[in-house]
């Protein structure tokens, strides 16, 4: 586990998280938290895109309604650095379906159906990766947080 983890997290604003004007509010919840934000876009992806970034469940019955839904509007697309990014990213997003979300995760407290949980998280660092070079092949943006020595211990 490192201070410098990525994570690769996604606004599906109609994707309905954008559409229904979560996205500042989600991205607080990350940079209150302690995250610093290396990367972020407003992107229009093809299916072709979003057929790559969700390659592992192709064969699944719900994959087309998946992939035309996500094509169907912009998402946000960002990269969050930190402690253990990957896995309490996904904490912060809550479980897959949001009725069995906790209350005060993001899927927890803003929907309620699992095919428009609003958010997106990568589901290991081997993943985060790979999202990131697809969303972000232009790289992300190196900078020092003023934050970084009053969020964690070293340095
Ligand atoms: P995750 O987003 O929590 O990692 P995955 O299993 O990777 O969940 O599924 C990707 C996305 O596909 C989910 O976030 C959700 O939007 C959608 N999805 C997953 N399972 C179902 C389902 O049973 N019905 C409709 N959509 C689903
Ligand atoms: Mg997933």
């Amino acid at each position: 586990m490192s201070v410098n983890e990525r994570t690769y997290i996604m606004i599906k604003e109609r994707p309905d998280g954008v559409q229904r004007a979560l996205v500042g509010k989600i991205i607080a919840r990350f940079e209150e938290r302690g995250y610093k934000l290396i990367a972020l876009k407003l992107v229009q992806a093809t299916e072709a895109h979003l057929e790559k970034h969700y390659a592992d469940l192709k064969g699944k019955p719900f994959f087309p309604g998946l992939i035309k839904y996500m094509a169907s509007g912009p998402v946000v697309a960002m990269v969050w650095q930190g402690l253990d990014a990957v896995k309490t990213g996904r904490v912060m997003l809550g479980a897959t379906n949001p009725l069995a979300s906790s209350v005060g995760s993001i899927r927890g407290d803003f929907c309620l159906a699992v095919g428009r949980n609003i958010c997106h998280g990568s589901d290991s660092v081997e993943s985060a990766e790979k999202e990131i070079a697809l969303w972000f092949p232009e790289g992300v943006v190196q900078y020092t947080s003023v934050m970084h020595s009053w969020i964690f211990e070293e340095n």
